[in-house]
């Protein structure tokens, strides 16, 4: 306490209200995804996960049905601070005994369970159609498949998921982002690079062609540069998802995975560019190490960077924040909650920034000065704050949580076997 009051003291010295930054960062949502849970498995198929991404590790005690996803979920829910949504991809649907549906034939029932959760939290639900680990992905190719059954299996996927998003918004008064993303794409050189991107447009176009509301159904296109076993090409490249998302920007947005890029590229640098254009953009934050590896989010440079620009450029109710991390080498819901509270973490820190009076050095030229003052704003004690924020949110310390994921693997996970 006495610390949290000599750092708001600090703080206000460069003009800033902790009181008031802690009260608005409780109000930004951030969209949890339920794929950490069990290595983006689900619950629909035994296969592998396939579609060029893929989780390493095989540490014990992964969620194996839906009441222990639930559990491992309200784990990483009751340990981190903020508002959150849950992010729910299609191959997560929950049959009744004994049913089955394939992925075209999806009805909002089958996500009921999903809905009954939320709501249960007061939180809103996102959603993702699953064009990936089907037997109908096998080809590398979903919706810029040349073969017409398979563009309209995966057509007719989309389709229902919008309708399962709009169930999600009207359920829960929350609108749903609803993400596409495949993995389609070539290993090696391809003949013919502009026909799927043609017939991928088009099945997208199909899929928006579904009645929607766009103020309650979010759908958006994440672009990719590669994926494992697919290097040579992806459909849905940056130029080709960006320009899609511009030529329909009336129904559907962009979406940016800091992971999809080359690595000297960063997305902090891309979101202003895109807020020039877009009304709303959508963000899977993860960790590319060397690759889009997917590691935990920490509160490193970049991830800072990208909270950064989003908070000085007033969007926060324009950017769309998704988490979207696997791994499968540690404890998950300890690699959930660390990404969850990282990026908390880095919302925190740039809403403690002096925005204002750094703008005003940079636009009056005084740059050895704004040097200076960014690196000053560094050594504010920003960690007094979060624990503050920690606090009044009725969440652990940051070194007191991790006793609580000590005691669940003890308990919980290392029982299941
Ligand atoms: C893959 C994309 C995609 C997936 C999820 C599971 O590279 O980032 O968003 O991670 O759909
Ligand atoms: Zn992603």
């Amino acid at each position: 306490m006495a610390n949290y009051e000599a750092a708001k003291a600090a703080y206000a010295l460069v003009g800033i209200d902790t009181d008031k930054v802690i009260a608005d960062l409780k109000k930004v949502p951030v969209s949890l995804h339920c794929w950490q849970g069990d290595d983006v498995i689900g619950f629909d198929h035994d296969g592998p996960l396939t579609g060029g991404i893929q989780t390493t590790g095989n540490y014990p005690g992964k969620a194996r049905t839906p009441e222990e996803l639930f559990a491992d979920m309200e784990k990483v829910l009751e340990l981190c601070p903020g508002a959150k949504k849950i992010n729910v991809h299609a191959c997560y649907a929950i049959f009744e005994e004994g049913e089955f549906v394939d992925r075209d034939k999806l009805e909002p029932k089958h996500f009921k369970k999903w809905v009954e959760f939320a709501k249960s939290k007061g939180m809103g639900l996102d959603f993702n159609p699953t064009f990936f680990s089907h037997p109908m992905a096998d080809s590398g190719l979903t919706l810029a498949s040349p073969d017409e059954n398979i563009r309209n299996f995966w057509i007719e996927h989309g389709k229902a998921c919008i309708r399962i998003s709009e169930y999600f918004a009207e359920e829960t008064g929350i609108p749903c982002v609803m993400n596409i993303w495949t993995g389609d794409g070539f290993k090696d050189i391809p003949a013919d690079r502009m026909g799927p991107r043609m017939r991928y447009k088009e099945s997208i176009e199909a899929i928006l062609s579904e009645p929607y509301d766009f103020n309650k159904v979010k759908p958006c296109v994440e672009s990719k540069v590669f994926g494992i076993g697919v290097e040579a090409y992806t459909v849905g490249s940056a130029e080709f998802s960006l320009s899609f998302a511009a030529e329909h920007s009336d129904k559907c947005m962009p979406l940016m995975d800091n992971g999809h890029y080359h690595p000297t590229e960063v997305v902090s640098d891309k979101i202003p560019a895109l807020l020039c254009f877009f009304d709303e953009i959508a963000l899977h934050v993860t960790r590319g190490i060397r690759w889009d590896s997917d590691h935990v989010v920490v509160f490193d440079d970049e991830t800072k960077e990208i909270a950064k620009e989003i908070v000085r450029n007033n969007a926060l109710d324009r950017v769309y924040i998704a988490l979207d991390y696997f791994d499968a080498s540690i404890n998950r819901v300890s690699a959930w909650s660390t990404g969850l509270r990282s990026f908390q973490k880095a919302l925190l820190n740039a809403m403690l920034t002096p925005n204002a009076m750094l703008k005003e050095l940079q636009d009056n030229s005084e740059f050895t000065k704004l040097m200076a003052m960014q690196e000053a704003v560094k050594c504010l004690p920003f960690g007094d704050v979060w624990e503050q924020y920690c606090k009044e949110c009725d969440v652990k310390g940051e070194f007191e949580w991790f006793e609580e994921i000590e005691k669940y693997e003890a308990e919980v996970l290392s029982k299941r076997v």
